[in-house]
């Protein structure tokens, strides 16, 4: 017999966490680290302790909540994601997960089962890698990806560091940002955020695995000038130069692969006055693909097409790496334990390969670990008008909730 959350419970409480860092078109601004940040940690923490959870909060903010099991020897599973949004973005993006794995908590508390392994549930750092790169940074260092003092160093476009906004937030936890100890395994809860789910009319995807991607960000320096003295010629333009790499950008996922994407979407221009020629301009893009070799070939591409960019308008250029993570394929293990869980509860899945990178990607690289999806309408997602019915909400939330009961038997 399938086991199933409380319904009522689990919307009252999606509704709850959209509305810390809620905007006036119902989406969410709710940028890693921000106050809005801090406030639905604060909120996440309350819930924790409210389930008698064992809470732990490490180095880079990563929250987990631990429930024992019958055997304290047993290797826990970990399910959870991450509370932090896009500028503005929509109410279910990685929320979706931690309010899942919050539910299926409160549900076993509530009937009083017991698991033999202990469940952890999670709220990861800076997943989108927003406000700073890399994306997925606080699983990214958890996972042994990346380095704890390079990204406390990380800045925003201010200039202040990741570990500045921990401290001031309150979350630059004691414990190690490192698996405490060996995880049975693990699984995430996301909306899909393309349109697969929602062209098939499925209610649920099995997600077979992940995209790798590169970021990187490349800066012209040219010479400010008046604009309406200096002749055409001679000129150096840096937003010139970038414009033509944007376009290149654009071009290039069709010379590299039938499922390579590409795009710039953070440009800086400086001065940025409508009379003065722009001296520097900054901008970041991104190249994803399955296959990490033809995302390798998309970088290096990029960067011969910003230097012919800046031959071409007589101006310097710079660029550096922002993130890297390498695309990933589940094991089995975990994946039929969705497959299961879905098939127990009646529901018609489908499988799917994430062109959005998550949290998982970086897990899977500690335990077994696979993710559900839940249909995004029309795609959409990075947007205030991302969408995912109560109903697609409700039959993810019961998928992972059978298969985390699965594996924490
Ligand atoms: O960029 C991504 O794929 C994720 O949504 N942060
Ligand atoms: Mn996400
Ligand atoms: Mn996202």
């Amino acid at each position: 017999m399938a086991f199933e959350i409380d319904e009522q419970r689990f919307s009252n409480t999606m509704e709850e966490q959209a509305s810390i860092g809620g905007t006036d078109n119902g989406g969410l601004h709710r940028l890693a680290l921000s106050d809005a940040d801090k406030d639905v940690r604060d909120w996440f923490l309350d819930a924790m302790e409210a389930e008698g959870l064992d809470v732990r909060i490490d180095e880079m903010g990563n929250m987990f909540g631990r429930r024992s099991g019958t055997d304290p020897t047993a290797a826990p599973v970990l399910l959870g994601s991450h509370l932090d949004s896009q500028p503005y973005g929509g109410i279910y993006d990685g929320a979706l997960g931690v309010v899942a794995a919050l539910e299926l908590v409160r549900s076993l508390n509530d009937e009083e089962i017991e698991t033999t392994r202990p469940i952890e549930i999670v709220n990861w750092t800076n997943e989108e890698g927003s406000r700073f790169q890399p994306a997925m940074q606080g699983s990214g260092v958890w996972a042994g990806e990346l380095d704890l003092e390079t990204e406390y160093a990380k800045t925003d476009d201010t200039g202040t560091t990741v570990e500045e906004e921990l401290e001031r937030i309150g979350y630059k936890g004691p414990e190690p940002a490192e698996p405490p100890e060996e995880y049975d395994s693990s699984l995430e809860l996301h909306i899909e955020q393309g349109p697969k789910l929602d062209d098939t009319g499925k209610d649920v995807g099995v997600v077979s695995g992940i995209v790798g991607l590169s970021w990187g960000a490349v800066t012209f320096e040219g010479e400010a000038e008046h604009t309406g003295t200096t002749p055409m010629q001679g000129r150096q333009d840096s937003l010139v130069a970038a414009a033509d790499l944007i376009t290149a950008v654009r071009r290039l996922p069709s010379r590299l692969g039938d499922r390579t994407v590409g795009s710039v979407g953070h440009v800086d221009v400086a001065p940025n006055s409508i009379n003065i020629v722009p001296e520097t301009t900054t901008v970041t893009w991104g190249i994803r693909d399955p296959n990490d070799s033809t995302v390798e070939r998309g970088r290096e591409q990029v960067i011969a097409e910003a230097e012919a960019a800046a031959n071409r308008e007589g101006v310097e250029f710079e660029w550096e790496d922002r993130a890297r993570s390498s695309s990933i394929r589940f094991p089995d293990r975990p994946v039929q334990a969705i497959r299961d869980a879905s098939n127990s509860l009646g529901y018609d899945a489908m499988d799917v390969f994430s062109g959005a990178v998550h949290d998982a990607a970086h897990v899977a690289k500690v335990c077994d670990t696979a993710m559900v999806f839940a249909v995004s309408e029309d795609g959409k997602s990075h947007t205030e008008d991302e969408f995912t019915s109560w109903e697609d909400c409700y039959s993810a939330a019961n998928t992972l909730a059978n298969a985390g009961l699965t594996l924490a038997e």
